[in-house]
C-alpha cells in the first residue's frame, strides 16, 4: 500500500488532518488501533474555541455542530462563597461552544467514509520506520484483519496521542521534553440531569476545585479535584454528589442531581516535546504535548497543530518548497507554550495546591483581581476563547 501522508491515530488531530488534506487533493491513510465504536464514544473534551468551530465549519463537518452545539459567552468563577461572571464574548467578540469530542469524531468519521477515504480501525502492532532524515522513504508497518501490511508514504503524521508509538520511535537525542505532574487528578462524571447553570462554573473551594460543565440541555458534566492516586471504586455516586454539593454550595442556588452514566479519573499533566518533528515524521496534538484540562485547550490545540501542518504539506505538494514544513514545529510551538502558560495559570489559580497560608492568600488575591480588574479579566478571556492567529 502507498499514500502521500500516513496518519497514525484517528483522534481529533488525525481526523481533522485527513479532512484538511482531502480538501486540498492530498491523499492519506488513517490507521487507528481502537474500534470505531470506541473512538465514537470516548468521553473527553467538551469545550471548543471559536477558532475550532470555524475550522470544523470550513472543512465541511459543521452541519450537526451548528444545530446542536451550545454557544457560551463567558464563565463563572466561584470563590469565597461568591459567584462572579467573566463576560468573555463582550470583551473579545468571540464565543466558546459546548460540543462533545465524540460528536466531532462521529462527524469526521462519517465525512471520511462518505468519500471512501482510507480509515482502518483495530490495526495492531503499528510501527514507523525510515523517517529520520529528510531524504528518507518512510513506511508504517501494521497488522489489519490478521494480515501484516506495509504502508509506504512521503511523510508520517504522528497523531496517536500521549501514549502512542510515534514519539518514542524518534531516535535518542533528537527530542527534548518538558514536563510537570500535578499533585492531584480530576474525577469526572456525566449525569442525566439538566445543567443547573447556563454557563460553566469554575469553583475554588477549601476542599479543592470543582467544575460544572455540560454536554446538552439534558446532560451535565461535572468534575472534582481529588488526590492523584484516588480509586474510582472509592467514589460511589452518592459520595460524588455530596462532595459536589459541598463545593458548589451558594445561597439561593441549587445543584440538581441525576443518574451518573459515566465516571472516571484523569491525571493532570503538562508536557511538551521539542521539536515536534524529526525528518519526515511530524507530531501533532497530544502526541506532542499535554495540557491540564482546566483551560479546556487540548483538542483546540490539536486542531491548530494540524491546520499548520496541513498548510505546510499542501505548500510542499504544490510548489516543492519544504520551508514551511521545516518551520512547522517552530510555528506550532509558539501557540503550544502560550496555551501551556494559560492552562498552568488556570490550574494554579483554581486548585488546592497543598500550599501554605501565604500562598492561599495569594491565590484568593488573584481571583479577586480577575473579577475586579477589567484588564485582568480581559487577559483571561482572550486566552480562554482562544487567541486568533497566534
Ligand atoms: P487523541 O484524542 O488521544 O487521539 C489519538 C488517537 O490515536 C490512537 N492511537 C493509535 N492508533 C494507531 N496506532 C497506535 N499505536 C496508536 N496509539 C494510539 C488512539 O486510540 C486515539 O484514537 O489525541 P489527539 O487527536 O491529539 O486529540 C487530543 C484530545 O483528545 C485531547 O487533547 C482533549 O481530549 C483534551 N481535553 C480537552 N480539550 C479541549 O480542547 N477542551 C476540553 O474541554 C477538554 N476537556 C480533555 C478534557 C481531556 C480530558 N481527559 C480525559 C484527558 C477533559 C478531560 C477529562
Ligand atoms: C468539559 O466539558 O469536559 C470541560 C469543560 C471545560 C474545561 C474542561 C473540561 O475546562
Amino acid at each position: 500500500m502507498r499514500t502521500q501522508v500516513g496518519i497514525v491515530g484517528a483522534g481529533p488531530a488525525g481526523l481533522i488532518l485527513a479532512q484538511l488534506l482531502y480538501l486540498e487533493g492530498v491523499e492519506s491513510v488513517v490507521l487507528e488501533d481502537r474500534s470505531r465504536e470506541y473512538v465514537e464514544h470516548r468521553v473527553r473534551a467538551g469545550l471548543l474555541e471559536q477558532g475550532t468551530v470555524d475550522l470544523l465549519n470550513e472543512i465541511g463537518v459543521g452541519d450537526r455542530l451548528r444545530r446542536e452545539a451550545l454557544e457560551h459567552h463567558g464563565i463563572y468563577l466561584q470563590f469565597d462563597g461568591r459567584r462572579e461572571y467573566v463576560a468573555a464574548t463582550e470583551m473579545t467578540g468571540r464565543s466558546i461552544w459546548i460540543y462533545g469530542q465524540q460528536e466531532i469524531a462521529k462527524d469526521l468519521i462519517a465525512a471520511r467514509l462518505a468519500y471512501d477515504g482510507p480509515l482502518l480501525f483495530e490495526v495492531e502492532d503499528v510501527s514507523v520506520h525510515d523517517f529520520a532524515s529528510d531524504d528518507s522513504q518512510p513506511h508504517v508497518d501494521f497488522t489489519h484483519g490478521g494480515e501484516r501490511q506495509r504502508l509506504g508514504c512521503d511523510v508520517i503524521a504522528g497523531c496517536d496521542g500521549f501514549h502512542g508509538i510515534c514519539r518514542p520511535a524518534v531516535p535518542d537525542g533528537v527530542l527534548t521534553t518538558y514536563e510537570r505532574e500535578y499533585p492531584f487528578a480530576w474525577l469526572g462524571i456525566l449525569a442525566e440531569v439538566a445543567p443547573s447553570t447556563d454557563e460553566l462554573i469554575y469553583c475554588h473551594h477549601p476542599n479543592g476545585f470543582a467544575l460544572h460543565s455540560m454536554r446538552s440541555p439534558a446532560i451535565s458534566r461535572l468534575y472534582l479535584q481529588v488526590p492523584p492516586d484516588e480509586r474510582i471504586e472509592d467514589w460511589p455516586d452518592d459520595r460524588i454528589w455530596a462532595e459536589l454539593q459541598t463545593r458548589f454550595a451558594l445561597e439561593g442556588w441549587q445543584l440538581q442531581e441525576g443518574p451518573v452514566i459515566e465516571k472516571g479519573i484523569t491525571p493532570m499533566r503538562s508536557f511538551v516535546t521539542e521539536p515536534m518533528q524529526c525528518g519526515r515524521l511530524y507530531l501533532a496534538g497530544d502526541a506532542a504535548h499535554i495540557v491540564p484540562p482546566t483551560g479546556a485547550k487540548g483538542l483546540n490545540l490539536a486542531a491548530q497543530d494540524v491546520r499548520i501542518l496541513a498548510d505546510a504539506l499542501v505548500d510542499w505538494y504544490r510548489g516543492g518548497s519544504t520551508d514551511r514544513l521545516d518551520a512547522y514545529s517552530e510555528r506550532a510551538l509558539r501557540r503550544v507554550w502560550r496555551v501551556q502558560d494559560f492552562s498552568n495559570y488556570m490550574t494554579t489559580l483554581l486548585h488546592k495546591l497543598g500550599q501554605d497560608a501565604f500562598d492561599d492568600r495569594l491565590q484568593r488575591a488573584r481571583l479577586e483581581y480577575v473579577t475586579r480588574s477589567e484588564a485582568a479579566a480581559r487577559s483571561l478571556a482572550e486566552n480562554y476563547v482562544g487567541l486568533a492567529d497566534y
